[in-house]
């Protein structure tokens, strides 16, 4: 018997090393046999040397982490000792011949797998995760994604306990043990890599539904949920089948198996996982009902959900050669995702969001020591990468490339990517190259977007010439240095623009212009007044603009502009002028706040963000040196005197929405009713002399309503008076028997803007329902706290930062991922002054001398 231990390895892995694999697997036949105390899992591979992988070798290695290795055989025949070779992580057989039947058992221990990689125990739940490289801890394989195999997968065990056993495919046998023990067999048609793989098995409450597909196939749709919230996925599964359609409508897509699983597991380190006919998904994306959830909750999930069955083709279908290639199937399908969420619920708000989210987690990335391009070209280790960078920048990759082709030609470039590649493991060049061929433009320079880092500066001047009655813009690029790229070269860079004249009406509508040189010119004829140029409308390229409007230009752009994002743009601009000026005049401000809540009456929701101040890590990003106390007055200061100047309008727009949203619904006319009616609320509880209108919303929302119960909540909560232990203690005793209520209350602390959070959020971690095991508890209370909670993390003392790096060393022991996640906010400290960046190096060089996961390790030497 030999064990493999943990991974350690420090190595780095290089894009420019890809080889072709030396064998492949084609067929995968696997039993799992469940125990309560350690599962065997007995793997039948059919084995295939790879004709062009010229190696003469004829070596098979294996990838294999905290594995037992029962036995092993090859072609019926048991491997003496001397016929393989067992590392920390890899079993070696030599001397391979070129086709082979393979059969291992090894030994796993779910029930101590805290890493909640491989195969782990949930609540009394078995479930996987095996993206990146989780496979490699159920059984020794070729655990790299362009390795694709027909699984098929035998689960046997106690039939009360666990009286459902899923897999990936269709289920094709079942039957009855001695003992009480049963056993299921899953086969799944689709060849796949082993990321894909999924087990479950539980007792749960199902949800059906069923969905006619295009070509009018029934699928078989289920949610399984833990028992006694069934009541709670109905909205998650009308979610499923508004996924389906609109794949089917916008890229005419169809779903491939008969059947489509989803289930909801309580410890997940990330949001859901796409596996092939078995989605696995935390329950915050799946479970809902508007007294435990908001509607920001509810448009989550449905994101959420269709962002894991547009996988489905982008993704399983089509998958990546090597995990370089991450953002292939990831910036693509959140790029997807965003869209049908642009469709279901607000064009305009979405995008807003989306944009504040890229800036407030993409571009610190892209300005600190973790920066990498879209497509990196090294990694220690490849969960560190699953970032906003890959993620979300590239979308924006993609969003750029859709407006450069049109939409007609980008999705002709979609159906020959489709086309050509179903089945395959493949490279982001091969998907570029569809979009080169269907259009005819040349991405050469485009493609610089996926292999260079940083965020590249655009500074803008514009010119009129009367006599000439011509506009030139002029466009000049920059972009710093990120580590390891010192110089970078011009990005191609899509500008979509307009040009207002003095009364706000459009001279020009919705020009693209493409941004190729360091520095570019383009002239405007027939221009017969002075214009006002508004620039990257909708956020044409993830850039930071730099144009010096006037405040009479900003308003006339907040005003007037037909392009949504760029009056939200506009407003945005003010305000931090107004934040980073040295006195805070705040008149303007509440004059233009006035003017948008009387005169911006078409839609609600879109007011709401209009009337949002810049986040305290957006207004630290434009600085040098960023400095936590200033900002945090200057911000608190500001939306005290726009709630005081506009306590009477707010009230009003307040009672007027309140009266119309008495019931929970959830659709978009009710969601951006309450969205700004909570907008409302949140000004006018800046004021103590309101409290009254936050408890009784409190009290009232309280059990029927969460988006209403939250806001009121939280405006209570961070400031002293008489209702708030006792606001906190009622909020408790209603959820304290659900998980994710529960995570409200302890992030709705750690969130308090009051002096003593931290050491409410240390005395929360000794809370009984406290559990460091669990990644939903530690985001809410340790993210929310040093991730948000900017004024208390960074408090001077450097006490927020000893607790974190405590946290994390503990954390390290248990969940590396979640460790790794939380650590981030030390490894920023070149930004902060002299005083804070000792303090947090400090806590990073502790952690730095400890034995840690290649994780952690991988943040700490990037970023000391
Ligand atoms: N593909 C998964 C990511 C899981 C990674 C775990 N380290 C989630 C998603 O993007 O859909
Ligand atoms: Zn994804």
């Amino acid at each position: 018997m030999t064990l493999s231990t943990t991974k350690e390895s420090t190595t780095v892995n290089y894009l420019k090393d890809y080889r072709v694999p030396t064998y492949f697997i084609d067929e995968v036949d696997l039993v799992f046999d469940l125990h309560e105390t350690h599962t065997t899992v007995t793997s039948l591979l059919r084995v295939r040397h790879n004709q062009l992988s010229h190696d003469p070798e004829k070596t098979l290695t294996l990838n294999g982490e905290e594995l037992i290795l029962e036995s092993i055989k090859l072609n019926g025949k048991s491997l003496a000792a001397h016929q393989y070779q067992i590392d920390k992580n890899t079993l070696t057989i030599s001397a391979m011949p070129d086709h082979a039947e393979l059969e291992i058992v090894t030994q796993i221990f779910p029930q101590k797998n805290t890493a909640l990689m491989g195969l782990y125990v949930s609540n009394q739940t078995y479930c996987t995760q095996c993206e990146a490289e989780g496979f490699r801890r159920i059984t020794y394989f070729l655990d790299q994604p362009d390795v694709l195999a027909k699984y098929t997968t035998t689960i046997i065990a106690d039939e009360k306990k666990y009286p459902i056993l899923l897999s990936n495919g269709n289920l094709v046998d079942a039957g009855k043990l001695a003992q009480g023990r049963h056993w299921v067999k899953w086969k799944d048609p689709f060849k796949k890599p082993s990321y894909l793989f999924a087990l479950v098995a539980g007792d749960f409450d199902l949800v059906r539904d069923q969905f006619k597909t295009i070509s009018g196939r029934m699928i078989d749709l289920r949610i399984y949920v833990e028992k006694g919230t069934g009541d709670q996925a109905h909205y998650a599964i009308q979610a499923v089948k508004e996924a389906m359609r609109w794949d089917e409508k916008n890229y005419g897509r169809e779903y491939d198996l008969d059947i489509y699983m989803i289930v909801a597991i309580g410890d997940f380190t990330m949001g859901a996982m796409e596996n092939k006919g078995l989605n696995i998904f935390n329950t915050k994306y799946i479970l809902a009902k508007p007294e435990n959830a908001t509607d920001e909750d509810y448009m989550n999930i449905a994101s959420v959900i269709a962002h894991e069955y547009f996988h489905n083709w982008t993704g399983n279908r089509v998958t990546c050669r090597d995990w370089f290639q991450l953002s292939l199937k990831e910036g693509l399908t959140i790029f997807r995702d965003q869209s049908f969420s642009e469709d279901l619920f607000s064009k305009s708000v979405m995008r807003i969001r989306d944009v504040i989210d890229l800036r407030e987690t993409q571009f610190p990335e892209d300005a600190g020591p973790l920066a990498h391009s879209v497509q990196p070209d090294s990694y220690i280790e490849i969960n560190n990468f699953y970032t906003a960078t890959i993620y979300n920048k590239g979308a924006e990759v993609l969003r750029m490339l859709k407006t450069l082709l049109g939409e007609s030609v980008f999705r002709r470039g979609m159906d020959l990517y489709f086309a050509r590649f179903d089945g395959q493991a493949v490279t982001i060049d091969d998907y570029i190259e569809c979009m080169h061929e269907v259009s005819g433009i040349d991405l050469k320079q485009f493609k610089r977007w996926y292999t260079q880092a940083g965020t590249p500066t655009v500074t803008v001047v514009g010119e009129y010439h009367e006599a000439q009655q011509t506009y030139t813009l002029t466009f000049t690029q920059t972009c710093l240095a990120t580590p390891n790229q010192l110089e970078k070269l011009p990005f191609l860079i899509p500008a979509r623009i307009g040009l207002l004249d003095k009364e706000g009406h459009e001279i020009l509508s919705e020009a693209v212009l493409h941004l190729k040189e360091a520095s570019q010119v383009f002239t405007f004829k027939n221009i017969t007044s002075v214009p006002l140029p508004s620039l990257f409308r909708g956020f044409s390229a993830p850039i930071k603009l730099n144009y010096h409007y006037t405040d009479e230009e900003l308003f006339l752009l907040a005003k007037h502009d037909s392009d949504a994002f760029n009056r939200y743009e506009a407003i945005q601009c003010y305000l931090l002028n107004k934040l980073q000026s040295a006195k805070t005049d705040s008149a303007g401000v509440t004059a233009l706040f006035q003017y948008l809540l009387q005169h911006e009456t078409q839609d609600d929701f879109l007011l709401a963000e209009f009337l949002t101040v810049p986040s305290e890590s957006y207004i630290g990003e434009q600085m040098a040196v960023i400095d936590v106390d200033g900002i945090h007055a200057k911000r608190e200061g500001l939306m005290k005197s726009i709630a005081e100047t506009l306590q009477d309008l707010f009230l009003e727009k307040y009672k007027q929405l309140h009266a119309a949203t008495l019931q929970y619904e959830f659709n978009r006319e009710a969601v951006a009713k309450r969205q700004l009616k909570n907008k409302c609320l949140s000004y006018l509880l800046l004021s103590p002399n309101n409290m009254a209108l936050g408890k009784t919303q409190f009290l009232a929302a309280l059990g029927q309503n969460m988006t209403d119960t939250l806001p009121a909540l939280m405006g209570i909560v961070n400031q002293e008076n008489a209702f708030r232990e006792e606001a906190l203690v009622i909020f408790y005793d209603f959820c304290k028997d659900d998980a994710l209520m529960l995570d409200k209350w302890f992030a709705i602390q750690a969130a308090c803007k009051l002096p003593d959070t931290l050491q409410t959020v240390k005395k929360l971690m000794a809370h009984p329902q406290f559990d460091l095991k669990n990644p939903n508890k530690v985001y809410a209370l340790i993210g929310t706290f040093c991730h948000r909670n900017r004024v208390n993390f960074h408090v001077k003392s450097g006490e927020g930062y000893r607790f974190l790096r405590e946290v994390v060393e503990k954390l390290d022991k248990l969940n590396p991922q979640v460790a790794a996640r939380m650590l981030k906010p030390l490894t920023t400290w070149k930004r902060y002054d002299k005083e804070r960046q000792a303090l947090m190096r400090e806590q990073l060089t502790i952690l730095a001398k400890q034995k840690c996961s290649p994780d952690l390790y991988e943040l700490i030497t990037k970023s000391v």
